[in-house]
C-alpha cells in the first residue's frame, strides 16, 4: 500500500506541471495575462493625447510657437485630439497661469465665446454657459460691436475679435 502511495505521489510530483493538473493553471495564467493586457488598454486610453502635460488636475498643451486666430487655435486644439481649455475655477486658473511656458505679456485663447448670442459666455465645447469667468477691470466690451472670443491676458480674461487678433492658445485634453 506504501508503496502504491509513494509511486502516485511521485507521478503526481512529475506529471504536476505538464500533466492534466496543469491545464487549469495556464488557464488562470492565461486569464491573468489577458486582464493584465485589458489594464494596459485601459490605461492608454486614459492617458493623453501626444503633446499635452500635466498641469494641475488636467491636461494641457500651451501653444507657444504659433499665434493664431481663435477659429484656428480652436482646430487646432481639435486636430491634437483635445479642445481649447475651459477653466472651471481658480484653482485652474492659478496653476496655468503659473506654469513656465505662459507669458503674462501675451494673450492666450480659450474655450469661451459669446458668438451665438452676444453677452452670453458658453464653452464652445459643450454649449453650456461658462462655469468661472475672470474678467479683466475693462472687460467684457465688446469693443467695436465685434469682440466675442475670450484670451487670457495677465492672468485675466478678456473679450477680443475672434477673427482679427492672433494669438497664442490654451488646448485641454478631453472634456
Ligand atoms: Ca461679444
Ligand atoms: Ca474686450
Amino acid at each position: 500500500m506504501l508503496k502504491y502511495s509513494t509511486i502516485l505521489f511521485f507521478a503526481f510530483i512529475e506529471f504536476y506541471p505538464y500533466g492534466v493538473l496543469s491545464k487549469p493553471v495556464d488557464f488562470v495564467k492565461k486569464l491573468r495575462e489577458v486582464g493584465t493586457l485589458v489594464t494596459e488598454i485601459a490605461e492608454k486610453l486614459q492617458e493623453p493625447p501626444e503633446s499635452f502635460e500635466r498641469i494641475g488636475s488636467k491636461f494641457y498643451y500651451i501653444e507657444t510657437i504659433q499665434k493664431k486666430n481663435w477659429f484656428s487655435a480652436r482646430n487646432t486644439c481639435r486636430r491634437m485630439g483635445g479642445n481649447l481649455a475651459n477653466i472651471q475655477n481658480s484653482e485652474e486658473l492659478i496653476v496655468i497661469k503659473r506654469h513656465a511656458k505662459i507669458n503674462r505679456e501675451e494673450h492666450y485663447w480659450l474655450d469661451i465665446t459669446d458668438l451665438a448670442d452676444e453677452g452670453q459666455f458658453v464653452s464652445s465645447t459643450t454649449g453650456e454657459s461658462a462655469t468661472f469667468l475672470k474678467w479683466a477691470w475693462t472687460d467684457p466690451n465688446n469693443l467695436n460691436g465685434v469682440e466675442d472670443c475670450v484670451d487670457l491676458y495677465r492672468d485675466l480674461m478678456q473679450d477680443d475679435n475672434c477673427k482679427a487678433k492672433k494669438y497664442y492658445f490654451i488646448c485641454e485634453a478631453g472634456n
